[in-house]
């Protein structure tokens, strides 16, 4: 996959690119990112990219002709249909599906905006999709675009050493993830679960699925609701919901 992020600061991209599994994924030519200044597609001598905003009010907003020539160039480059992304508060929710949903694309254009926002003539002309890593604002989109660029990737072919750990995962099976354990078996008074030393694997993997279970139903109720449930599943919700009976 071949990935282009347009930034005001590139230099924030640089350190977690060469680092850890990036890092792997580039080198094993799985993905490819290229950061671009987007003050080169600045027309005047000062290279400016923001101005006030029409009908006043605090704050700077991007211009559009520098956003715009910079994705025109890109594009010409890059097949008709690639998605241009600007990561925005006011985007669609970026999750786990959204994420597979990219990592089957060749080529993604992230646009990192700043200020209090960008002309709208951006959003007009070239951007496909806004997505929001969250609730909350950032003074630029660099983190969000990282984020996008770290979940996707670690889902390319080749990328993960043991693409099973992705379906075991939290999100891959719609649960949030069991307790993990290792060694020691004691630590302050604090023991590993007898089930897990006892090597009896039918009965691990029941275990497992059951705290999978008990954590969702606790943390994210929403997201059991969302379950085509499994007999041994609602089985084991039966337990739960008779342990809680009792206290
Ligand atoms: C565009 C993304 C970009 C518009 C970007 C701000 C949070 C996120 C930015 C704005 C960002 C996120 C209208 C404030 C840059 N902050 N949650 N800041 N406005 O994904």
């Amino acid at each position: 996959m071949h990935i282009d992020v347009i930034t005001i600061f590139p230099d924030f991209f640089s350190s977690a690119l060469d680092c850890s599994m990036l890092a792997r994924a580039r080198q094993a030519e799985a993905l490819a990112v290229e950061v671009h200044d987007l003050r080169n597609w600045a027309a005047d001598k000062h290279h400016v990219v923001d101005d006030y905003p029409y009908g006043g009010g605090a704050g700077m907003v991007m211009k559009p002709e520098p956003l715009i020539l910079a994705v025109e160039d890109l594009l010409s480059e890059a097949g008709p249909d690639c998605p241009v992304i600007l990561l925005t508060p006011q985007g669609q929710q970026f999750d786990q599906a959204k994420a597979e949903q990219l990592a089957k694309q060749e080529q993604l254009i992230l646009i990192c905006g700043h200020y209090e926002g960008v002309d709208e003539r951006v959003r007009q002309s070239v951007v496909t999709e806004e997505l929001s890593i969250g609730d909350y604002i950032l003074t630029g989109g660099e983190p969000a675009a990282l984020v996008v660029i770290e979940a996707v990737a670690r889902l390319l072919p080749g990328v993960l050493g043991n693409p099973a750990s992705l379906e075991s995962e939290s999100f891959g099976s719609g649960l949030l993830e069991y307790p993990h354990y290792t060694r020691p078996a004691q630590w302050r008074g604090m023991s590993v679960p007898e089930v897990l030393l006892s090597g009896h694997h039918q009965k691990i993997r029941r275990w497992r699925h059951k705290e999978a279970l008990r954590r969702t139903r606790e943390r994210r109720p929403e997201l059991l609701e969302q379950l085509e449930l499994t007999e041994e599943a609602r089985e084991l919700l039966a337990e739960l919901e008779a342990e809680c009976d009792q206290d």
